[in-house]
């Protein structure tokens, strides 16, 4: 069996819409990645145990959790593998609060805070890919391929705007 490289962690199956998005991006650089859902209040000693066992095999670790998100920061302070911290939207106080929670990390345990919701999901998988990638350059030159393509369609979307007769920044007046 692959051993996986990063392990997504999510505190409920209702933040599996977002956080697939960092699985998405996962399989697209064909890391192997482990999947999970453990809280840090409903399931404290299953966290801790799959923390435990995590340095056996991950190199970064995402978590992303809603409302008193503590999911991230409990993860950190039990590992120094490298936490990702998504913060989710599930409470009447928007994802205000899980931002912070997660954010507001005390000195000495960090965690990457990432956007609030599928922009963050998305952006923890390319930054744990990053990670990874300080090691393995083949990694490396696929991300560069990544931000190329990314500029490209940029650029086509530039292009189309000027087919339909919108005059671009640098047009003659
Ligand atoms: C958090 O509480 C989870 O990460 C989730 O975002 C939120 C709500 O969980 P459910 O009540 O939907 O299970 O721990």
């Amino acid at each position: 069996m692959t051993k996986a490289l990063v392990g997504i962690i999510m505190g409920s199956d209702s933040d599996l819409p977002v956080m697939k998005e960092s699985a998405v991006v996962l399989e697209e650089f064909d890391i192997p990645y482990d999947i999970s859902i453990l809280s840090a209040h409903r399931t404290p000693d299953q966290l801790v145990d799959y923390v435990r066992k995590a340095k056996e095999s991950f190199e970064v670790l995402i978590a992303g959790a809603g409302g008193a998100a503590h999911l991230p920061g409990v993860i950190a302070a039990h590992t120094i593998i490298p936490v990702i911290g998504v913060p989710i939207e599930a409470s009447p106080l928007g994802a205000l609060d899980s931002l912070l929670s997660i954010v507001q990390m005390p000195s000495g345990i960090p965690v990457a805070t990432m956007a609030i919701a599928q922009s963050g999901a998305k952006n923890a998988g390319i930054y744990a890919v990053q990670i990874l990638a300080l090691n393995r350059p083949k990694l490396g030159d696929k991300l560069r391929e990544y931000r190329k393509s990314m500029a490209e369609s940029v650029m086509n979307k530039d292009n189309k705007l000027k087919t339909l007769g919108w005059k671009g920044y640098l047009a003659e007046k």
